[in-house]
């Protein structure tokens, strides 16, 4: 059975973060930290911290602001991280109200209503909690049936949800299945290590996978192929889980927070996306030059870049491999599928695409579709 992504949504918080904001929030921690301990500092017994810097932050990764759910926490150098009321039970939980936005949105373009869903797949890097999952809280709200389940490969997971929800719908086992991925990225990042403190903001999509026969939207992109990828590394890892209460010694919170090699990361996802991307469009018996767009992960614009010219055998324009990242970040597994969202309309008829999302684990995944409606 031919598959197709028949709606694409996207949910963008209100609050945003300009790098110059984050690193004065950052530099006021470290001035503080520096003056309570400029004895020790003196002595040699402790090394100061190190100020950050807005030049460094946009020369080095391309990101110019953040979205996210709450500023005031992050940017409050005593609190630095977003602060969430916490909810009763029998509310919706933050991460499924930013899924149900997006969610509506891909299924209004895909002209469906929201009981017709009868897969839904929550994929992405952090849960807000184990379980019930998150996927069948948002099938509740949304008023869908069926069965629904989560799906965590880091910032690859949408890649691989909509690999499973392609499946399943080619299977019969699901006639309309949505892949949401929503991303409070900001919860996990140590916003007080100076590496990594500018890297993530918050978003969440949702993709609208059914039988290509059955396709009512306005756009419609046919699944040629999906490939995913997986290769053991440690140089993107974030130690928190259910055992840090048991584990002993006790790790510290700067310990279960997101932390990365992130040079490391660069050198060695590079080639592995560049040949995932290369050799899945030949497989499929096409050429990469016929590509007209990449729907890449967002993590960083030079790995973009320097990826889209591995592919292409020459630089990649802005309208083949659009950026998003200046103004959200790495929303982890959101960002491609955030690049899909707001760059497809122009495509033809005709048109092929790739989205190609990549990160911890190692996992990659790379979906291949063209434009037919
Ligand atoms: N301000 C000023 N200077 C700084 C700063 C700063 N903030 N930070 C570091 N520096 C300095 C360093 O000290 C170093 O100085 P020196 O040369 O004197 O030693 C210099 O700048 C260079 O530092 P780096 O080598 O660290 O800098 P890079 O050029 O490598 O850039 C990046 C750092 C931007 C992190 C870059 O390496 C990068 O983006 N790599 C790719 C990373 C990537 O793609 N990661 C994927 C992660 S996504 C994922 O899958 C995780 C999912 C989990 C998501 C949810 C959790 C929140």
């Amino acid at each position: 059975m031919r598959t197709a992504i028949t709606g694409v949504g996207l949910f963008t918080p209100e609050q945003s973060i300009s790098n110059d904001e984050l690193v004065e929030s950052f530099n006021q921690y470290v001035d503080a930290h520096n003056a309570e301990h400029a004895e020790a500092i003196a002595r040699g017994d402790t090394v100061a911290l190190q100020r950050s810097s807005s030049e460094f932050i946009y020369k080095a990764s391309g990101i110019k602001s953040r979205y996210c759910v709450d500023k005031a926490g992050v940017l409050d150098p005593a609190v630095m991280h977003p602060v969430i009321a916490a909810r009763g039970n029998d509310e919706p939980s933050l991460m499924v109200e930013m899924g149900l936005v997006a969610a509506r949105e891909a299924l209004a373009r895909a002209g469906r209503r929201p009981e017709e869903v009868d897969m839904v797949l929550v994929a992405c890097s952090n849960m807000q909690r184990p379980y019930p999952a998150m996927a069948v809280e948002l099938q509740h709200y949304l008023g869908g049936h069926g069965f629904a389940y989560d799906i965590n490969v880091a910032c690859a997971s949408a890649a691989f949800g909509i690999q499973a929800a392609t499946d399943a719908v080619r299977q019969g086992n699901a006639r309309c299945a949505l892949v949401v991925s929503p991303e409070i990225c900001t919860g996990h990042l140590n916003f007080r290590n100076r590496d990594c403190h500018f890297i993530f903001g918050d978003a969440a999509t949702a993709v609208v996978v059914e039988p290509l026969d059955a396709a009512a939207g306005k756009v419609t992109f046919e699944l040629l192929g999906t490939r995913l990828v997986t290769q053991f590394s440690n140089n993107i890892r974030n130690n928190f889980g259910f055992l840090n209460r048991s584990e002993s010694p006790s790790r510290g919170w700067a310990d279960v927070l997101f932390t990365q090699e992130g040079r490391k990361v660069f050198k060695e996802v590079v080639p592995l996306v560049s040949e995932l991307i290369s050799s899945h469009v030949a497989d499929l018996g096409l050429a990469v030059k016929d590509v007209r767009r990449f729907w890449l992960h967002q993590a960083n614009l030079s790995m973009n870049q320097l990826i889209a010219k591995r592919v292409l055998g020459r630089d990649a324009t802005l309208e083949e491999a659009p950026v998003i990242l200046d103004r959200y970040a790495n929303t982890s597994s959101a960002g491609s599928v955030i690049a899909l969202s707001l760059h497809h309309e122009d495509l033809a008829v005709g048109d092929l695409g790739v989205l190609s999302a990549f990160g911890a684990g190692y996992s990659a995944g790379s979906v291949v579709m063209r434009r037919v409606g």
